[in-house]
């Protein structure tokens, strides 16, 4: 049986693109999760354990925002999370970036968003 899980639309970088990446950078890339009609990103994703980078599995999150915000401008609040640039695992020439986590009810989450990785 596949693995059941919820995919979600994610914005990294919210309010830009492309969604260039500094590898090297010591600082924090953030990635908006984005609330639909029938999923509500600030109080059902589970802040604490999301994972992000080239392959999702990346331990790096650095922390959520306390409030919820409205990134995309279409009445529903999302949620945004920092990411450790340095633990994403991101190279050149990678295209995509992948959130992982769950809900607060342990339904698997994942998001994709492209990337364009720059020195
Ligand atoms: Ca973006
Ligand atoms: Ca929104």
């Amino acid at each position: 049986m596949a693995t059941l899980f919820i995919e979600v639309e994610i914005d990294i970088k919210p309010g830009s693109y492309p969604n260039s990446i500094n590898p090297k950078s010591k600082g924090t890339v953030a990635v908006a999760i984005l609330s639909t009609p029938d999923f509500d990103a600030p109080g059902e994703v589970d802040k604490t354990l999301l994972t992000f980078g080239q392959t999702g599995d990346e331990v790096s999150l650095a922390f959520c925002n306390k409030s919820a915000e409205d990134v995309n401008a279409d009445g529903l609040l999302d949620q945004v999370c920092h990411f450790n640039t340095q633990d994403t695992g991101f190279h050149e020439g990678d295209t995509e970036g992948i959130l992982k986590g769950k809900t607060v009810d342990d339904t698997p989450i994942e998001g994709r968003d492209s990337v364009r990785i720059v020195n």
